[in-house]
């Protein structure tokens, strides 16, 4: 029997015998407790009644504690994507790169460059050819990438020498026959008496004639008996107008032709 049935029978036999139990106060208990117990004595009634009906079902309990955490449950389907995360830490510098095809390559500068060069120089190359042009009609001669060329004045070797260098050339020095000829010519334009220094002397050692520069001479042209060192004061060298060379003191005055190479 239920609980609750128990305690509608127990109410249920107090209602009976209310006026003949002596154990009212006790009966009171029970109905207030509706523990399992008896009410009144055996003594003062008779028989156990039978069984009543079953009472209504009583009011809703109250809530019981919360049960043990049940075991885990299988894997759910995965979520839905979920929000950005935080925006992470700078990371390490990565490796340098291959370098990069500019939009205009270097070969393509270097080629406007050399164009630019190009007309440079055919600019210089005009400019040059034009001078050369003014320099022969002037007298000068050509030989080879040799350019004689005279001031018109006579000097004395050691003026002479110093006007040529100061020109940016040298005292005319013939070092081949067509040299040699370019140098006569030139002689040719100022006179048939005309004669002019060279850079060659023995002032350095008696005898042994070089070429300013110190260099031994590769090529020479004296006239017959040439060089006598005449009067023992010849140490310096003319050319005649005939082209050929001549040992003469230093001191003379001759025609200035420089060389320009
Ligand atoms: C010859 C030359 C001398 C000088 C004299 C007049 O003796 O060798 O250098 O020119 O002639
Ligand atoms: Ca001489």
């Amino acid at each position: 029997m239920k609980l609750i049935q128990l305690c509608s029978f127990l109410l249920y036999g107090l209602f009976l015998n209310a006026h003949t139990t002596t154990d009212n106060a006790r009966c009171e208990e029970v109905s207030n407790t509706c523990a399992v117990i008896s009410c009144g004595t055996h003594s003062h009634s008779g028989f156990p009644g039978r069984d009543g009906r079953d009472g209504k079902e009583g009011p809703k309990g109250e809530k019981g504690d919360k049960g043990a955490q049940g075991s885990r449950g299988i894997q759910g389907p995965p979520g839905k994507l979920g929000p950005p995360g935080v925006k992470g830490e700078k990371g390490s510098v990565g490796q340098k790169g291959e370098q990069g095809v500019s939009a205009t390559s270097e070969v393509d500068v270097v080629k406007e460059q050399l164009n630019a060069f190009k007309k440079e120089l055919e600019t210089f190359q005009a400019s040059l050819t034009k001078y050369k042009k003014i320099l022969l009609f002037h007298g000068g001669k050509q030989s080879g990438d040799k350019v004689f060329v005279t001031n018109g004045l006579e000097e004395n070797f050691e003026n002479a020498q110093k006007t040529c260098r100061e020109a940016g050339g040298a005292l005319a020095t013939p070092r081949s026959a067509a040299e040699n000829i370019a140098t006569q010519e030139i002689l040719h334009t100022k006179g048939e008496s005309s004669k002019a220094f060279l850079g060659i002397s023995d002032l350095q050692v008696e005898g042994i004639f070089r070429y300013i520069t110190g260099e031994k001479i590769i090529f020479t042209n004296w006239n017959l008996g040439e060089p006598n060192n005449s009067k023992d004061n010849e140490d310096c060298v003319e050319i005649q107008d005939n082209g050929k060379w001549n040992d003469i003191p230093c001191n003379l005055l001759r025609l200035v032709i420089c060389e320009f190479q």
